[in-house]
């Protein structure tokens, strides 16, 4: 420290203040307000919320690298003011700009830039990597045998099924109905099994922490652990066509017993139309029309020449 604050500070004798200390004392002060201030002020307020498990661990993820970001920046700029009320050309008594020390070949600084920078992106990439790892996984999208598994007695199976341009959700516990409405039981583990029809699509219940792509032919699995009442907003977060940007819903975690209640109904209720879906499966190729294996059916062109760019006039 000793030798960087030397190569920084003015010749011995010269009445020119440390000022490597007194940057070095600026920041550490401002830094730790700042963080102080952050940890209990917006802290716990950083997205996406308390709403579950998954959510509450981004939050921290979040709060955790904006403390560690914050004094990098705050460094920058004191640095920058500190250079521009007291170097600055038209101050009384600062001498010529003619460069301090080189720091090129001064082997105790570069060490210390090198170690510091390096310590501070090693220590990110561990917690960013053991935090992904921990318990679910983050809510993300694990593909079909997930690496982390929760370790929960009683866990519920939703299906989500995405297509152009809608989610629909499915209940194999519940006889296999599949409705539009998302409805969650609170305090409970669920595992997602996140699949599409057609083109790609991204299942994104924000409130909750969960994020996983909906691939066709593929069963994502994601697990989260609904923490507290309320409705939280899905949508879909991967360009999937004309109607991506309108492709959202809203889920609601509601009571144990709320649930319950809610799943029966619905099971009786949609009993009829259940019998009609295909058997619950992870992954499902929309061929029931013929379309041998795509969505369209062989005999039909899913596009209409009126649509054709270049067209002159309109299909008759
Ligand atoms: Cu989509």
């Amino acid at each position: 420290m000793s030798a960087v604050a030397d190569s920084v500070a003015a010749p011995e004798g010269s009445a020119e203040p440390h000022h490597f200390r007194r940057i070095l004392t600026i920041w550490i002060v401002l830094s730790v307000v700042a963080d102080v201030l952050f940890a209990f002020l917006v802290g716990p307020h950083v997205p996406p919320g308390r709403m579950s498990d998954t959510a509450t661990s981004d939050s921290v993820d979040f709060t955790v690298l904006l403390l560690i970001a914050l004094p990098v920046l705050i460094g920058v700029w004191v640095y920058m003011l500190y250079a521009i009320v007291m170097w600055r050309s038209t101050r009384p008594g600062v001498p010529e700009p003619v460069g301090g020390p080189a720091a090129r070949g001064n082997l105790r600084v570069q060490i210390i830039w090198i170690a510091t920078t390096t310590v501070v992106v090693l220590s990110l990439f561990v917690f960013g990597t053991v935090e992904l790892a921990v318990t679910t996984g983050s809510g993300g999208g694990q593909g079909p045998s997930p690496l982390w598994t929760p370790s929960s007695a009683t866990i519920l199976p939703v299906q989500v099924i995405a297509q152009q341009w809608r989610f629909t959700y499915r209940y194999p516990t519940f006889g296999n109905f599949e409705t539009p409405n998302l409805m969650l039981p609170d305090d409970t583990t669920i595992e997602f099994h996140v699949t599409s029809l057609d083109v790609i699509h991204d299942f994104w219940a924000y409130q909750i922490g969960v994020k996983a792509d909906a691939n066709p032919g593929s069963d994502n699995v994601a697990f989260t652990t609904t923490k507290q009442l309320g409705v939280f907003t899905v949508r879909c977060d991967e360009l999937c066509g004309l109607w991506h940007g309108a492709m959202y819903d809203y889920g609601k975690v509601v009571s144990k017993s709320a649930f319950e209640q809610w799943a029966k109904t619905t099971e009786t209720q949609l009993a009829p139309l259940t019998a009609t879906l295909p058997a619950f499966a992870y992954t499902y190729t929309p061929d029931a029309n013929g379309s041998d294996g795509g969505f369209y059916p062989d005999t039909k062109d899913p596009y209409s020449s009126v649509e054709t760019y270049g067209a002159t006039k309109p299909n008759s």
